[in-house]
């Protein structure tokens, strides 16, 4: 038990590890410096704070050590400097900031040969080498975002996802009203605003087969979406009259047909691929100009997890399996999402697709702590950004590895954030009659 908990956890810091290498290593060292976007840190800002957290956690809290090198942890510290700022720091070069991390990395692998993973909740289960792995992995996704938002030619490559299709599905599936158990208190490496389990009474919805697409999202604008401020929230309609937002980010019109940059290469958008790099108010202007809403963060889940059959909550929609290929597009496996309809092994019990993987997925909901929520093991990974300011998203997009996606995984990001691998689905609440078994 406790040696298959010490592989998993190392097989889970190598294949962050091997990511990670890859997306700092495609690019020269001007560029591992350079700040692509204000919005985003130099990558070479997220390779050593990789390594920083993990020295922080697994070799001084965990094994009690003294710090490596305490000078950096302030420049390293997220709340300390704005990322706009992260240029002007004396950051490590790259050539010290690998051999830094790489330091960390071997003297935790011998770290994990000897802790007992029992004993105290940072290390039961390998909770803390899991809570790494998943840091390292979501900045795996944040240093992608860097690549996408980074000027010049293709840096990065991989082999298309798997051909899919929605023609024959339904467009909505009806999930019926009743309480299901939300949130988890028995997944070992769930993180702290995951947990506890607790019971939400969801009354009968709709919810879309799959993400919408970019063909559903052109109609949008082709209807005048954009200019008419009956779809939009206040501060979203500023938005797009500030910055003169006509069609998700990364799009633009050239002879008649909407054209897009991903990494590095512009292509025809896709029509039946989920709509990417769209705001909270995009995707809440569109439900309302569709007639409908962004599901709740509770009906997302509920969608995503409910066996209405065993009248129990599952890890997956497909079940309790960890994700395989035929499951979900995760793990920047695929530099794209899969067109709507894909992975039907994946699928809920009710029919749903593509809960997990391909598009982050905005919720109607803010982030907010579950009844009974208390902050592990710090109160800067969630606590401190919890209220109304922060929407969640769910179900984990390509770029995000497995071992930080789950049916009960929250992620959020301001309503106005564009740059993100976000998309949606839109839901419709059902007569209270319908549904009733
Ligand atoms: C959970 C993705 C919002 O990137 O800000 C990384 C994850 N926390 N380092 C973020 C995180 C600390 C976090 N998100
Ligand atoms: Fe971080």
């Amino acid at each position: 038990m406790t040696d298959d908990l010490r592989r998993r956890a190392l097989d889970a810091l190598t294949t962050a590890r091997s990511r990670t290498a890859t997306l700092t290593s495609c690019v020269d060292d001007h560029e591992l410096t350079a700040q692509h976007s204000p919005l985003m840190s130099p990558l070479v800002w997220d390779l050593a704070h990789i390594g920083n957290q993990e020295e922080q956690w697994l070799l001084r809290t965990v094994a009690g050590r003294e710090a490596m090198r305490p000078e950096i942890d302030s420049v390293y510290d997220a709340f300390e400097h704005p990322r706009a700022l992260r240029p002007t720091l004396p950051l490590l070069a790259p050539a010290e900031a690998r051999a830094y991390a790489s330091d960390v990395r071997g003297r935790v692998l011998d770290v994990l040969d000897r802790t007992p993973l029992e004993g105290g909740p940072l290390v039961d289960a390998g909770f803390a080498f899991g809570m790494i792995a998943q840091h390292e992995q979501q900045h795996d996704e944040t240093m992608l975002i860097t690549h996408q938002l980074r000027k010049g030619p293709a840096a990065l490559t991989a082999p298309e996802p798997p051909a899919g299709s929605a023609k024959g599905l339904p467009a909505e599936v009806l999930v019926p009203g009743g309480p299901f158990t939300m949130g988890t208190s028995t997944e070992p490496w769930a993180l702290d605003n995951e947990r506890p389990a607790h019971q939400r009474l969801v009354p009968a919805f709709h919810i879309d087969t799959v993400p919408v697409t970019c063909g559903a999202y052109q109609a949008f604008i082709e209807d005048g979406g954009y200019t008419d401020r009956r779809w939009w929230a206040a501060e979203g309609w500023d938005q797009v009259r500030r910055h003169d937002i006509a069609a998700p980010l990364f799009w633009r019109r050239e002879g008649g047909q909407w054209l897009r940059r991903r990494f590095g290469v512009t292509e025809p958008v896709p029509a039946d691929e989920p709509v990417l790099h769209v705001s909270w108010y995009e995707a809440d202007a569109y439900a309302r100009w569709a007639g409908r809403r962004l599901p709740t963060e509770a009906e997302w889940e509920k969608a995503a997890r409910h066996d209405p059959d065993a009248d129990r909550s599952r890890r997956y929609p497909w079940g309790d399996a960890d994700p395989g290929p035929s499951q979900a597009n995760l793990g920047q496996r695929h530099l794209r999402p899969a067109p709507a309809g894909s992975y039907p092994e994946g699928e809920s019990p009710l029919g749903v697709r593509q809960l997990i993987g391909d598009v982050w997925e905005w919720t109607s909901s803010d982030f907010l702590p579950y009844p009974g929520f208390a902050p592990f093991p710090y109160r800067e990974y969630s606590e401190v950004f919890f209220g109304s300011a922060h929407k969640v998203l769910r179900g984990g997009s390509f770029a995000v590895d497995a071992v930080a996606c789950r049916g009960t995984f929250r992620n959020w990001d301001l309503p106005v954030r564009r740059q993100i691998f976000s998309g949606f689905r839109t839901a419709r609440d059902a007569d209270p009659q319908e549904g009733r078994r």
